[in-house]
Order: structure tokens, then C-alpha cells, then sequence
């Protein structure tokens, strides 16, 4: 990593899907040796600690539009982009502990205006590609990816005051398995660089990692890196809200974190949608935190 000074922003954001319990996600990181892992490493960690969610009174009906908890998601977004904004304009490297995906959005509206072309990768079971229209579920957290190409409800889109937060042909999906019809549409229509498990498989993680890395260092000038848990395997990463089996294994995973701290093109960071309480003591928070070792340049041979 170029960048020596970390800032930890936790996000216990549960609003953007249905289950509970992920908003205990940044707990559960920190718990799992998150901070003493990067100390470890000998960075400096400035943790700021968990932004406060304000909670509807009741949820899912406080709103005219079918997504669920809009005024919530947009103001806790919102905060989230101030902050990310602040920490990159002090050159700290920005690293968000989820939490639901649906934080994704504040993430990119605080780090890309920082970029002429941020490049993102979308490490995901989903694509996260959904609009109101679109959507199966209402929930906020399988929009992210479209809010931030500008596709979506103005209140989303408008986060950060500026649209969009990153042009198609910088992001690269990989993980995906699980795609809604609406999110193929526009993953053609759009042009977005996709790694599905069929490529995982076909060609195995070093070359799909080699590609993406060689397609984003063309064409990016940084790469924000948006992992959710789920796109692991549900064997290794049990702790999710929406697990789909067939995923990608810790030690492919762990090999993709170290192609990317060896090609020094990420700008930012977030790890999400770990939920403790479905999870099985712990396992995917330190997994997570496995994760962060190997993409803070821990190598482990
Ligand atoms: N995630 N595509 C489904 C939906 O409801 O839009 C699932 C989304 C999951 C989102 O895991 O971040
Ligand atoms: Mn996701
Ligand atoms: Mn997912
Ligand atoms: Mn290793």
C-alpha cells in the first residue's frame, strides 16, 4: 500500500436489507483483531469509530417510494461521503467497515470526485445493479453499484453532490453468481467488465486477477475495492444476509488481496455485509480481517 496512514470509518447501517444483525458488522471486525492486524503491519490507524444510524420509528413505511428506509439509507450516505471526503483530503487511505452494501454509496461519493477515473472493483456474490424499477426486494443494499453509475432514485444518485461517481468501463465485477434480469440488461447495455464463478473457474483466480488488475491500471488513475462477504463461499464466509453457495474460497480470495496490494492501484477500501449474528462464532468476521492482512501487504507463505 502507498499510503501508511489508515483511516477506519464503521458504518452499522442495516436499513438497505431485511435482516438484522449486520449492523453489528463493524463490531464484529474490530473484535476480530481488525485494528491490531493493520498496527501489526505497522500502519498508523486513526479509527473514528461507528457513524450513528438513525433509526425509522417504523420501518419500511415512513416513505412514498418502494425503497425501504430511503430517508435513513440517504442520510446516513450522506454523512459517510463527508467523512470518506475528509479522510482522503488528509491522504489517509479510507477504510469502511460495513455493515449492509447499501454504504457502498457514501464510500464512492466521498472518494471518487478525489479521481478523474476511479476504478472500482465489486468483489460480490451480486451485482448490486438493481433500480427501483428493477429491483426484486426493495432493499437498498442490491442498488449500490447503479446508484453510483447515477442510475436510481434522484435522492440516492444526488449523494455527494455530483453524478455519477464512476463511468461503466472503470468497474469490474467479480464473484458474481447470483444476477437479477434487470442487472444483465444493464451489465451489456453498459459494457461492465464481469468476472462470473464461471471464469473463476475457467481460468482460475491468478488470471482473472491478472486481467483485471491490466484492464483497471489502463484506464483508472485508482481503484476503490468493495468486498462483500458473500463473495466468498457461504462454507467460509457463513456470516451473510444473502449467502449463495458455488462461491469463491478464502485462499483464492486471499491470493486476489495480494495481487491487489502488489499492483499499489487502490485508493480505498470497504468490507461488508458481515453479520455476527447469523454467522458461526466469528468465522467471517476473521475472514475479513485474514483478508485485510493479506491486502496490507501481510504476506503469509
Ligand atoms: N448484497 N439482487 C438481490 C436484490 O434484492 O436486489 C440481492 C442483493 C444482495 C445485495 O448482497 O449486497
Ligand atoms: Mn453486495
Ligand atoms: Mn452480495
Ligand atoms: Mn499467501
Amino acid at each position: 500500500m502507498t499510503k501508511n496512514k489508515i483511516s477506519i470509518i464503521g458504518v452499522p447501517m442495516d436499513l438497505g436489507q431485511s435482516r438484522r444483525g449486520v449492523d453489528m458488522g463493524p463490531s464484529a471486525l474490530r473484535y476480530a483483531g481488525a485494528i491490531e492486524k493493520l498496527e501489526e503491519l505497522k500502519y498508523q490507524i486513526y479509527d473514528l469509530g461507528d457513524i450513528p444510524i438513525i433509526r425509522p420509528d417504523k420501518p419500511n413505511t415512513d416513505h412514498d417510494s418502494k425503497l425501504k428506509n430511503l430517508k435513513q439509507v440517504v442520510e446516513a450516505n450522506q454523512k459517510l461521503s463527508e467523512m470518506v471526503d475528509q479522510e482522503v483530503t488528509k491522504g489517509h487511505f479510507p477504510l469502511i467497515f460495513g455493515g449492509d452494501h447499501s454504504i457502498a454509496i457514501g464510500s464512492l461519493a466521498g472518494i471518487s470526485k478525489h479521481y478523474d477515473n476511479l476504478g472500482v472493483i465489486w468483489y460480490d456474490a451480486h451485482g448490486d445493479l438493481n433500480s427501483s424499477e428493477t429491483s426484486p426486494s426493495g432493499n437498498i443494499h442490491g442498488m449500490p453499484l447503479a446508484v453510483s453509475l447515477g442510475i436510481g432514485d434522484d435522492k440516492l444518485t444526488a449523494i455527494g453532490d455530483y453524478v455519477p461517481k464512476v463511468k461503466p468501463e472503470n468497474i469490474v465485477i467479480i464473484g458474481a453468481r447470483s444476477l437479477d434480469l434487470g442487472e444483465r440488461e444493464l451489465i451489456r447495455n453498459k459494457g461492465i467488465q464481469v468476472y462470473t464463478m464461471h471464469e473463476i473457474d475457467r481460468l482460475g483466480m491468478p488470471a482473472v486477477m491478472e486481467e483485471a488488475i491490466g484492464y483497471l491500471q489502463n484506464r483508472t488513475d485508482g481503484v476503490h475495492l468493495s468486498l462483500d462477504l458473500d463473495g466468498l463461499d457461504p462454507s467460509e464466509a457463513p456470516g451473510v444476509g444473502t449467502p449463495v453457495i458455488g462461491g469463491i474460497t478464502y485462499r483464492e480470495s486471499h491470493l486476489a488481496m495480494e495481487m491487489l496490494e502488489e499492483s499499489s492501484m487502490l485508493t480505498s477500501a470497504e468490507f461488508v455485509e458481515v453479520n455476527p449474528i447469523l454467522d458461526e462464532k466469528n468465522k467471517t468476521a476473521t475472514v475479513a480481517v485474514g483478508l485485510m492482512g493479506s491486502l496490507f501487504g501481510e504476506k503469509l507463505k
